[in-house]
């Protein structure tokens, strides 16, 4: 379990949790390759790992179902150098863009850089899907059960809202 945000971490590092994605090419390997590059990110310190969840696909039906996990991380990075190392990885993952919502090999999505609120036309932190999404919900209040987002909602409180749906725990990683 990790504390909430950046009011408990060094003053040069950022809390970020970043959630992980896969349906294509093994997911369950493409997500612990995934960890495994988040636990060697650059200025970075990796905090933790949710268990891996399985998730039925939100978007076209037509696709293989998901692996999920959220992973913490104190970063010295900004969120849009941050964005361009998950992307990074993403490529190195084979990461193909086409179908909005379709099928992917690796998605890394920022969902909170501790208490920033920012919207560019490449990044808006935190995720403009999180709060409502039961493969992000779940696996985030596993590693972060009292975290509060920069407007104030508690995830203890968006969980209450959010059904499980078909969200099971796949493994467990610790
Ligand atoms: N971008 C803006 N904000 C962010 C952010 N906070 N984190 C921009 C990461 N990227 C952000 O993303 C498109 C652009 O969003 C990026 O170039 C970046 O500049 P993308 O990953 O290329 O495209 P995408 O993933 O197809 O679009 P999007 O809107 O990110 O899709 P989502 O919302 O990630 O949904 N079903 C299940 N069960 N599990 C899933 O994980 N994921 C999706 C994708 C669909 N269905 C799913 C799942
Ligand atoms: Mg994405």
């Amino acid at each position: 379990m990790v504390n909430n945000m950046s009011s408990s971490v060094e003053n040069d590092y950022t809390r970020c949790y970043i959630a992980i994605g896969s349906n294509l090419a093994d997911p369950v390997s493409q997500a612990k390759e995934a960890i495994t590059a988040l636990q060697t990110l650059t200025a970075s310190r990796f905090i933790a790992v949710s268990s891996l969840y399985a998730s039925k696909p939100m978007g076209p039906q037509e696709q293989p179902d998901y692996i999920n996990a959220v992973a913490c991380v104190d970063t010295r990075l900004t969120p849009i150098q941050l964005l361009d190392a998950l992307q990074h990885i993403e490529n190195e993952q084979g990461r193909v863009r086409k179908e909005h919502w379709g099928a992917r090999t690796l998605d890394l999505d920022i969902l909170l850089c501790g208490d920033e609120v920012m919207s560019t036309p490449r990044l808006t932190v935190p995720h403009y899907g999180m709060k409502v999404r039961e493969f992000v919900l779940y696996p985030l209040a596993e590693i972060a059960p009292q975290l509060q987002l920069p407007c104030g909602q508690i995830l203890s409180e968006l969980l209450e809202e959010c059904p499980r749906n078909d969200l099971t725990i796949f493994q467990n990683l610790e």
